[in-house]
């Protein structure tokens, strides 16, 4: 039987005006209303420059939705709803020191890590040269394979480990992952090898048409956690303060040699999975209703605006300066090479085999002969 609670031996480094989470119970300190329970865990600086990127995340969303439906750029996952449980979880991190290994929809994640806004855009585009993730950002690529990119991250905190580098992976998934072989055996192999690993599970409530609910008849999905040899908790991932404190203490014990943590966020996908979704063939209205009252935005604006640090006239000069950060990015990013039709032999082997080299000068000589 599954423990509600046990004794975790957490490290001195973390204020201790945080409380921990539990398998169970999730961990707020920020209400609805924007009424802090507790001394803030980040500054009031801190917190807005989190704000303007949840913000930026946002708009992001609108504009790539209006890009895809001109035919601009390809599928986009919007991170609509979830932007307090991954702009929380990033903030944690230090991008100099540790890594992220994300899933598919932690956008502002990626950016806070170090890529240009500008090459996340060409991503979408296709322009594959300009996307490269540039040296010296410790950041994987996004994995549309579900699951597939946990395995790496354990196999990255594995060998920081070894190379006794002080730093730690923290990788993203889904509630739909962690039904996944994958998201076990990753989870099993962190725990034998104490291997400094953060896995930061956001339920969002859905996995393109399956609840939740039908995904898993567990209690907790953090709980699963105490069956690998290590601490699991959760959080209430729209709330930015309790994200960011629970994983800034995931990570002191990941650098301490504490091992891993599954953070479980609970969170509620505001939008559609991807823009090919219509996420009304499989939910009601009313329950989307419900969730935009809990938007994680609002909550961290209410708390800003109690301090009388934030007002209409900020809103509107912080939505002019990310509207123009945005243009700017897509402007450089549309103006990247597109890539020829062989560079769909690129980046897989650094040693191409012969079929493969073959089917390249295949490709090529078409390419000729048609005058393209
Ligand atoms: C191995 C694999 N199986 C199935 C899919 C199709 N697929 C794409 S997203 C998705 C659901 C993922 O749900 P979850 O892990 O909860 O993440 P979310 O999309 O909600 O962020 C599925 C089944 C896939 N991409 N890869």
């Amino acid at each position: 039987m599954v423990r509600a609670t046990k004794t975790r031996d957490v490290p001195s480094a973390v204020p201790s005006a945080v409380p921990s989470a539990d398998e169970l119970t999730p961990l707020r300190l920020l209400d609805v209303d924007g009424t802090a329970l507790g001394p803030p865990p980040m500054s009031e600086a801190l917190t807005l420059e989190a704000l303007r990127l949840m913000k930026l995340s946002r708009a992001l969303d609108a504009l790539a939705t209006k890009l895809q439906r001109l035919g601009r750029i390809g599928i986009y996952g919007p991170v609509h709803g979830q932007e307090a449980s991954v702009v929380g979880s990033a903030f944690a991190l230090d991008p100099a020191r540790d890594w992220i290994v994300p899933a598919t929809r932690e956008q502002p994640a990626m950016l806070r890590h170090g890529l240009p806004l500008d090459r996340m855009l060409a991503r979408y585009m296709g322009r594959i040269d300009h996307a490269r993730i540039p040296d010296g950002v410790n950041l994987l690529p996004r994995s549309e394979a579900i699951a597939a990119q946990l395995p790496h991250a354990a196999g990255l905190a594995w060998g920081l480990k070894l190379r006794r580098v002080r730093a730690a992976v923290l990788v993203y998934l889904g509630e739909g992952a962690s039904s996944e072989g994958d998201f076990h055996e990753s989870a099993n192999l962190a725990g034998v090898l104490g291997a400094p690993l953060v896995m930061f599970l956001q339920n969002n409530g859905y996995a393109i048409s399956t609840p939740a609910a039908t995904q898993s008849a567990a209690r907790s999905l953090a709980a699963r956690a105490l069956g690998y040899g290590f601490d699991g908790c959760r959080v209430d991932g729209n709330d930015l303060f309790a994200v960011y404190a629970a994983t800034r203490q995931a990570l002191q014990r990941a650098l301490d040699g504490h091992g891993p943590t599954l953070i479980e966020s609970l969170t509620y996908r505001i939008g559609f999975h991807n823009t090919t979704d219509n996420p009304k063939a499989y939910r009601d209205d009313a329950e989307v209703a419900q969730a935009v009252e809990r938007d994680p935005i609002g909550r961290v604006e209410r708390y800003l605006a109690r301090l009388g640090r934030w007002d209409d006239a900020q809103a509107e000069e912080m939505r002019e300066s990310i509207d123009r950060e945005l243009q700017t990015a897509l402007a450089t990013a549309a103006s990247a090479a597109p890539p020829t039709p062989e560079a769909v032999f690129e980046h897989v082997y650094a040693d191409p085999p012969d079929r493969i080299r073959r089917q390249r000068e295949e490709a090529v000589a078409l390419r000729r002969s048609a005058g393209a």
